[in-house]
C-alpha cells in the first residue's frame, strides 16, 4: 500500500499518495479512486475521451518529432514529455479562461494541451517561418499569450519568478485566475525560486508551483542532486506556503490536487507547491547519449509497462464504459494522422525570410512604443 501522507500543512486534508519511490519498490501507481473527488464527479463522458485524446495527440507529436530528428531532418533542442502527458492535460483540463500557464523548456505537452495547433508547434520545431515562435525559437520556445500559455523557457527556473509576475498580474489587475507555474525537481534547487516562495507568501499570491517530479534532472538522479527530509514540496513549509503531494499517473488524481490548489489561488489569494510524480520515458533531451545508462531498463519498462498514464486513462475508460477498444483505436489513428500531417506541414513551409532576423528580439521595437523607455509593458491600461 501507498503510504498515507497529509495533503496540506495547512488545511489539514488528507491523502494517499504515491511517490516515484514507491513505484519502483512496486506500490501502485495510483494511490485511491479519486474518481468522485468534487474535481471529477460530475465529468461527461466527452470531457473524459477529451483527456485521452488531448494525451494521445501529445504523445504522437512527439513521436513524430523524434523520427525527424533522427532522421536529421529536425534539429536544435527536444526534450520529449513522453510518460508526462496526464500532467499537463489535466492542468490545461481545469483553466478557467483567466489562468495563465508557464513552464520549462519540457514544453510541448502544455502547448498543445492549452490548444494550440500542432502545425505551428511542428514547424516551430522544424525551426519554419510558419511556426509559432516564427523558427526562431524551437523546441523550448513555443508561446500562445492569447491561449494564457506563456512558454517555453531554456534557462532552469527562470519561469519561476516570470510566473510569478503573472500572478502578481492577475492580483494587481483583479482577475480571479491563478497562474500554474510548471518547473522540474531539478529546479527547485535554484535559488531564484526560494525567492519567488518568499514573495508568494509575503504578496499573498496566486500562483501554484507544479513541480514535475521525474526523479531526474539531466542525468543526476533525485537522490544524488536534492536534500530531502520528507519531499521537495515539503520545503515550502519553511516559507508559510501549503503544500501538497499527487501521484502523476492518473488523470483524476492530477486533476484533484490541481483543482484544490487552484481554487485557492483562485478564491483565497493564495499559493501552493503541489509536486507531482511523474516519469519521463526517454532522455534529458534527444542529445542525452547516456539516456539508457542512469537508468536501468527494468525501471524505465517497469513505468512504461505499469504505469503509463495513457494505458491507465484508457483502461479507466473502458471499466466505465465510456469507450470501446475500436472507440480507443479510432482516436488514436486519428492523433497518428494529425501528427504526421503536420509534420508534412512542417516539412514544406518556408524558412523565415532572411530580411526578418533582427525582428521579435524587442516587443517595442517591433511595435513602435515607448513602452521600454516609460517602463510600463504590462501594467499601462
Ligand atoms: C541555470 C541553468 N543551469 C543549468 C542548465 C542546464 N540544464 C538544462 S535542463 C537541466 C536539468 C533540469 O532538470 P529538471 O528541473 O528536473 O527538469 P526535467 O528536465 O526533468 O523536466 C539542466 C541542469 C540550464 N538550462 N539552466
Ligand atoms: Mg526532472
Amino acid at each position: 500500500m501507498a503510504r498515507t501522507t497529509t495533503l496540506s500543512n495547512k488545511s489539514q486534508e488528507s491523502t494517499k499518495i504515491s511517490t516515484n519511490q514507491e513505484v519502483l519498490s512496486g506500490e501502485s501507481a495510483t494511490s485511491g479512486d479519486f474518481s468522485n473527488d468534487p474535481a471529477n464527479a460530475s465529468l461527461t463522458p466527452e470531457q473524459k475521451i477529451g483527456y485521452l485524446r488531448e494525451m494521445l495527440r501529445i504523445r504522437r507529436f512527439e513521436q513524430q518529432a523524434l523520427k525527424y530528428y533522427n532522421q536529421g531532418i529536425m534539429g536544435g533542442f527536444l526534450h520529449l514529455y513522453i510518460g508526462q502527458e496526464s500532467v499537463a492535460v489535466a492542468t490545461a483540463s481545469l483553466m478557467n479562461g483567466h489562468d495563465e500557464i508557464i513552464t520549462a523548456y519540457r514544453d510541448h505537452g502544455h502547448a498543445l494541451a492549452v490548444g494550440m495547433g500542432m502545425n505551428e508547434c511542428m514547424a516551430e520545431l522544424f525551426g519554419k517561418g510558419t511556426g509559432c515562435s516564427k523558427g526562431k525559437g524551437g523546441s523550448m520556445h513555443f508561446f500562445a499569450p492569447d491561449k494564457h500559455y506563456w512558454g517555453g523557457h531554456g534557462i532552469v527556473a527562470g519561469q519561476t519568478p516570470l510566473g510569478l509576475g503573472l500572478a502578481f498580474a492577475l492580483k494587481y489587475k483583479g482577475i480571479n485566475g491563478c497562474a500554474v507555474c510548471f518547473l522540474g525537481d531539478g529546479a527547485v534547487n535554484q535559488g531564484v525560486f526560494s525567492e519567488c516562495l518568499n514573495m508568494a507568501a509575503l504578496f499573498e499570491l496566486p500562483i501554484v508551483y507544479v513541480i514535475e517530479n521525474n526523479g531526474y534532472s539531466m542525468g543526476t538522479s533525485l537522490a544524488r542532486s536534492s536534500a530531502i527530509k520528507h519531499s521537495l514540496a515539503s520545503r515550502a513549509e519553511g516559507f508559510d506556503v501549503d503544500w501538497a503531494l499527487c501521484g502523476g499517473f492518473n488523470i483524476y488524481e492530477v486533476r484533484a490536487g490541481l483543482n484544490t490548489a487552484m481554487e485557492r489561488a483562485r478564491n483565497q489569494s493564495k499559493p501552493t507547491v503541489l509536486e507531482v510524480s511523474t516519469y519521463r520515458y526517454y532522455g534529458h533531451s534527444v542529445a542525452d547519449a547516456n539516456a539508457k545508462k542512469y537508468r536501468s531498463p527494468e525501471e524505465i519498462e517497469k513505468y512504461k509497462t505499469e504505469f503509463d498514464p495513457i494505458t491507465l486513462w484508457e483502461k479507466q475508460l473502458l471499466a466505465e464504459k465510456v469507450l470501446t477498444e475500436a472507440g480507443i483505436a479510432e482516436i488514436d489513428s486519428a492523433a497518428k494522422a494529425e501528427a504526421a500531417a503536420a509534420a508534412q506541414f512542417g516539412i514544406e513551409s518556408p524558412w523565415p525570410a532572411e530580411e526578418t532576423i533582427f525582428e521579435d528580439i524587442y516587443y517595442e521595437v517591433d511595435h513602435k512604443t515607448e513602452a521600454g523607455q516609460t517602463g510600463r509593458h504590462f501594467f499601462s491600461e
